[in-house]
């Protein structure tokens, strides 16, 4: 077992009770809690250097700028970006799909072009591409998910074909935890001279991510799910491929110049950026980054690797109940869905609140055609983090104990 336990104390929410029982959070994958540093650093440069970014000749602005940029600077560091200039700052990662999916998507997928997904994507890397496919006749085509949870390659060179000019692959399912080979997948669609774009919501903030070993051609994520605040993420694309991408939003910030009937466009990524941007969030996440670089992603991996494993064993002890997702901890983080007999997710999760004080998620967690592919229509799912211990796994385990009972299950 790892010994990030001291971590806890951070994370002045996880302190409180739920119905008088101490809280056992197990929603990470939905969002994470933050630690004091977080809060703190947010609350801080409201208190001592909040002004606009960009605008001001004055003393307050130029250091909220530069506090901006640094995010921005964190955030490329964080994934081996080439430069910080290759970071558009979004609302999150279903923003940061779209911008890629309106941005180059409208601008370069004719009729009769193929964009690839697979079957196990969250609804915000299926359906922009639904949208941009019925704008511009674009076909969508999809690599199964096999038995073993993981996509099926046997079928891949029929797939991403010669009319394939997008491959759309989460890094890390946030239904079953699998762990698509985004490598491979990377260089099939680069064979055929295909955009390659990585959903990586839940893998940034669970292990160390570098866009030159992916292969992508653009990465998502939010901040939301690595300690970070709500309303801000990050799109990183290469910087060709920013540069061949046009502004979805129009507005301040995002021009060099303004004419009456044109504009001309800030260089990337300001072009992106329309408007006042999330200035606090993106220093709260900046701090985000901070706390995880601290601790090590890699750290941060053996963590969740450890108490997964310790969560499979102990679910696996329980009678009538199926976990959905591999069981190679090699190849799977820390989302771990299952169902428990017959007894509807939302069952599951009502009774774990009010008995155990744990908050786990109930239902198709926006991947409807993965859970239609698994035969499911809910299922309920424990996530875990850096602050997740094997005592919450216990009080998870004593919770579906105690459904089983109630239920008659025993
Ligand atoms: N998944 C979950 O409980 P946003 O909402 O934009 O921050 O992230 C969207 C998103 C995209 N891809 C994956 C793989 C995700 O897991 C998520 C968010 C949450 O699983 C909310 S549905």
């Amino acid at each position: 077992m790892s010994d990030l336990a001291h971590l806890r104390r951070d994370f002045p929410l996880l302190g409180r009770a739920v119905h008088g029982k101490p809280l056992v959070y197990l929603d990470s994958a939905a969002s994470s809690q933050k630690p004091v540093q977080v809060i703190d650093a947010v609350a801080e440069f409201y208190a001592t250097s909040y002004a606009n970014v960009h605008r001001g000749a004055y003393t307050l602005s130029d250091e909220a700028t530069t506090a901006y940029e640094g995010a921005r600077a964190k955030a490329a560091a964080m994934v081996g970006a080439a430069s910080p200039t290759e970071i558009v700052f979004t609302s999150g990662t279903t923003a940061a799909i779209n911008t890629v999916a309106y941005g180059w998507g409208l601008d370069h997928l004719r009729a009769g072009d193929r964009i690839v997904l697979t079957v196990m994507e969250h609804h915000s890397n299926i359906v922009p591409w639904q949208l941009v496919a019925g704008r511009t006749g674009a076909e969508l085509a999809y690599l199964r998910v096999g038995a073993d949870h993981q996509v099926d390659l046997t079928d891949l060179e029929e797939v991403i074909d010669e009319r394939t000019r997008i491959v759309a692959v989460s890094a890390m399912s946030n239904v079953t935890g699998t762990m698509p080979p985004v490598t491979q997948l990377a260089a099939a669609a680069h064979a055929v001279g295909a955009v390659v774009v990585v959903d990586a919501a839940q893998a940034v903030p669970h292990l160390p991510v570098d866009v030159a070993t992916l292969g992508a051609d653009f990465l998502a994520w939010s901040g939301h799910k690595m300690l970070g605040p709500t309303g801000i993420g990050c799109l990183w694309g290469r910087a060709d491929r920013l540069e061949e991408m046009s502004p979805l939003q129009g507005g301040g910030e995002m021009i060099s110049d303004v004419g009456l009937y044109e504009s001309r466009w800030a260089p990337v990524p300001h072009k992106f950026e329309a408007g006042t941007p999330p200035i606090a969030q993106a220093v709260g996440l900046g701090a985000a980054i901070d706390y995880l670089d601290k601790v090590g992603m890699d750290a941060v991996r053996r963590h969740e690797t450890a108490i997964t494993g310790y969560a499979l064993d102990r679910l696996a002890t329980i009678p009538d109940l199926t976990v959905h997702g591999p069981t190679d901890l090699a190849v799977r983080g820390g989302a771990v869905s299952f169902t428990l007999g017959d007894i509807h997710a939302h069952d599951i999760a009502t009774i774990l609140d009010e008995e155990n004080g744990v908050a786990i998620r109930a239902g198709h967690h926006c991947a409807k055609p993965l859970m239609r592919h698994l035969g499911l229509t809910s299922a309920a799912r424990a996530s875990f983090y850096v602050y997740t211990t094997e005592d919450e796994i216990d009080q998870l385990v004593a919770g579906l104990h105690t459904a089983r009972r109630i239920f008659g299950l025993s």
